[in-house]
């Protein structure tokens, strides 16, 4: 028979800030390392991850970008870690399943939105901004390609704000999923589930709420209620103004869908691709909403985390 181990907190590194702040029961707000490292060219990547922190402290919380570095779970990096996550072009892109093998053989990697929520919440933080989440493949029929970030939502009890899932999924198949999954969606000052680089995606949203306070209130009744351990999504679309114009996303994002299958694009590497595709077939566009969008995120997310501090 093997040995079972206990969890154990020495798999994770929280920051002296970081764990200060979570000692004193602070707001903070976790921020994901594969948007960096994947997700955006360089050397903007390096400048948005130091904007984002900047973003969620003038909100009033404490920043808590998590990477996975030599095996040691970060929860919380300095400004030469963050470096490393937007410099190193070998870096992983870490999910949930890969947590386990990055830790056991000292690798080092960016956590997605399933690696983030889980050791954001293992680590006792309770908020997460990111920009779209991942969901369901357009192809999905084909290759069952739907994100790990689904499975993870229903499990995890993370708040987690974000524009909507990236417009290059099927959107309402996602939506489907997170319905059966029990994953609470709400949007932040919309009836509609935002389109990541587009204000709306045209689909519908049951619960809509207006202020940081009510996001909070929800999070003590998910408490409240106990039941199973998912996740709350607060949808916030990027502002019209700053949305991509959705003609050149929509004949843009055709280009990249039949890119990826002509060059037989698959995995973990079909999404970096396609937000690639897109920055440079809008001349960088895509880029300006993306960051748009996860500004507000940020902001917003430091906003509910303080409300929730509180007990507004
Ligand atoms: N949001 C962004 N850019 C990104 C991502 C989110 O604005 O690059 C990342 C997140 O880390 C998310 C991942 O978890 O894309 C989804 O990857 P996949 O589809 O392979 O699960
Ligand atoms: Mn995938």
């Amino acid at each position: 028979m093997g040995i079972t181990r206990q969890p154990d907190d020495s798999v994770l590194r929280p920051s002296a800030e970081v764990a200060e702040a979570l000692e004193q029961g602070a707001p903070v707000v976790a921020l994901e390392s594969t948007i960096i490292s994947h997700g955006l060219p360089r050397p903007r990547n390096l400048e948005v991850a130091l904007e984002l922190e900047e973003i969620v402290r003038e909100a009033g919380a404490v920043p808590a970008t998590i990477a996975v570095l030599d095996g040691v779970a970060h929860i919380g990096l300095d400004k030469s870690e963050l470096e490393r996550i937007a410099d190193d072009p070998g870096l992983r892109k870490l999910s949930f399943r890969d947590l386990p093998a990055a830790t056991a053989l000292k690798a080092s990697g960016a956590t997605t939105v399933s690696a983030t929520s889980f050791l954001a919440a293992r680590a006792g933080i309770r908020i997460f901004a990111t920009g779209g989440l991942g969901g369901v493949h357009r192809e999905w029929a084909e290759t069952q390609d739907e994100s790990a970030d689904l499975d993870m939502l229903s499990r995890t009890r993370i708040t987690v704000v974000c524009a909507g899932v990236k417009s290059i999924l099927d959107v309402p198949a996602t939506l489907q999923r997170l319905e059966t999954r029990g994953v609470t969606v709400a949007g932040f000052r919309t009836d509609e589930f935002p389109g990541f680089y587009l204000h709306s995606s045209g689909e519908r949203v049951d619960w809509r709420i207006e202020t940081p306070a009510e996001a909070a209130g929800i999070m003590r009744a998910q408490d409240t209620l106990g039941g199973p351990e998912t996740a709350l999504i607060v949808a916030n679309p990027v502002p019209v103004s700053e949305q991509l114009d959705p003609e050149l996303h929509d004949r843009v994002l055709a280009e990249a869908l039949a890119a990826a299958e002509q060059e037989e694009v698959t995995g973990q590497a079909i999404t970096p691709f396609l937000l690639g595709y897109l920055v440079r077939g809008t001349d960088g566009a895509s880029l300006e909403a993306n960051l748009a969008a996860v500004r507000g995120n940020a902001r917003l997310a430091g906003k509910i985390a303080a409300a929730f501090r509180r007990g507004d």
